[in-house]
């Protein structure tokens, strides 16, 4: 059976960016196709400077939201990274197998560097070595497929990279897995800045949905996105990027095409209101489920503790074969 791995990171509330680019697509497909483990990649969120209290609140918040969402723990494995020692085992063998040219050319990392620099902080060695843990999350569990919004396609190709350089010099270790891309939503833009990637750890900002912004709240933000100077609805990314993200969304929420929905729009207004009302309506099942999971943290708990067992049962072989192999003495 396909196996499939997939995380989000504790650095913010998420945004209808990560529910389209990846979280909806889990819901409604992946979990039911393959073995799929979804994680709270706790350890990706201490990369950059954190306050404690948050992160571990964010943690907690993100597993109940992808519970509300629709993961279902019946059918595939929900569970948070630290809770499972294999990732950080996993990741300073792959350290060893990468050099850091490669880490340095990873465009996220030279944006965060840059963003930390400007602030006048340090840089933490873990910004830089964060790829190798991604690759460790994702090669521990034989994973075949990754589904991602397609910011992350440059560590999964790294990933694979370093899967192919370690079973060449060591002997076969590790599936050599693929990224998987949505069709549509695989890249959502802030609402205020068509030409930056809507992330949660972004400055707050009006251009960006979180998926707990109250209704009202999101008709504002969609109401008040940047759009173009022309005045028709076209779907053309380059030109109109604004537009285009609008109609990116709306499809998003619709399941239709971007560009036949812009041919029934011949106002911003419109397009923006439709898109908007949307937005609330496919969030609104989430958040109800979501007010209910935070009356019952304990089941939430649970399904954290079921998940990491399950987790580290199939992660261990793995990176037990893969210490053997690099050329360590195993236990007695
Ligand atoms: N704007 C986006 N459009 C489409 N997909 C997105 N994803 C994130 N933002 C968008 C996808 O959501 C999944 C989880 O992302 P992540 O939490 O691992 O980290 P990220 O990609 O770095 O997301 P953020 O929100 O931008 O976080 P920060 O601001 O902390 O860097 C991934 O599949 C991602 O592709």
């Amino acid at each position: 059976m396909t196996r499939i791995f997939s995380g989000i990171k504790p650095t913010g509330h998420l945004t209808l960016g990560n529910y389209l680019g990846a979280v909806r697509r889990w819901v409604k497909t992946d979990q039911h196709r393959a073995d799929a483990l979804f994680c709270v990649v706790d350890l990706h969120a201490l990369t950059e400077d954190h306050d404690l209290a948050r992160v571990r609140r964010l943690s907690r918040q993100a597993a109940s939201l992808l519970l509300a969402a629709g993961l279902d723990p019946t059918v595939c494995t929900v569970f948070v990274q630290s809770h499972v020692d294999e990732h950080t085992r996993l990741a300073y063998v792959l350290e060893c197998t990468a050099t850091d040219g490669e880490m340095r050319r990873m465009i996220q990392y030279r944006e965060k560097e840059a963003q930390e620099r400007a602030r006048g902080r340090s840089v933490r060695l873990s910004l830089l070595t964060y790829p190798v843990l991604m690759a460790a999350d994702i090669l521990a569990y034989g994973t075949d497929e990754v589904p991602v919004g397609d910011d992350q396609a440059q560590h999964v190709e790294l990933t694979r990279d370093l899967a192919v350089r370690f079973n060449q010099r060591y002997g076969h270790t590790f599936t050599v897995p693929r990224a998987v891309h949505p069709e549509v939503g695989a890249r959502v833009m802030n609402l205020q800045e068509p030409g930056s990637k809507m992330g949660k750890s972004d400055d707050a900002g009006p251009g960006i949905v979180y998926l707990l912004d109250e209704p009202d709240v999101i008709r504002k933000k969609v109401m008040r996105a940047v759009t173009d100077s022309g005045r028709e609805v076209e779907y053309d990314r380059g030109a109109r990027p604004g537009v285009a993200n609008l109609l990116d969304i709306l499809a998003g929420c619709t399941g239709e095409e971007p560009s036949v929905l812009a041919e029934g729009y011949d106002s911003y207004g419109a397009l923006k209101k439709d898109t908007a009302e949307a937005v609330v309506e496919a969030l609104r099942p989430l958040r109800q489920r979501h007010a209910e999971l935070c009356t019952d943290l304990g089941y939430v708990d649970g399904v954290l503790r079921a998940g990491a067992e399950r987790a580290r049962g199939l992660a261990r072989p793995t990176v037990d074969a893969a210490y053997r192999a690099i050329g360590l003495l195993p236990a007695g």
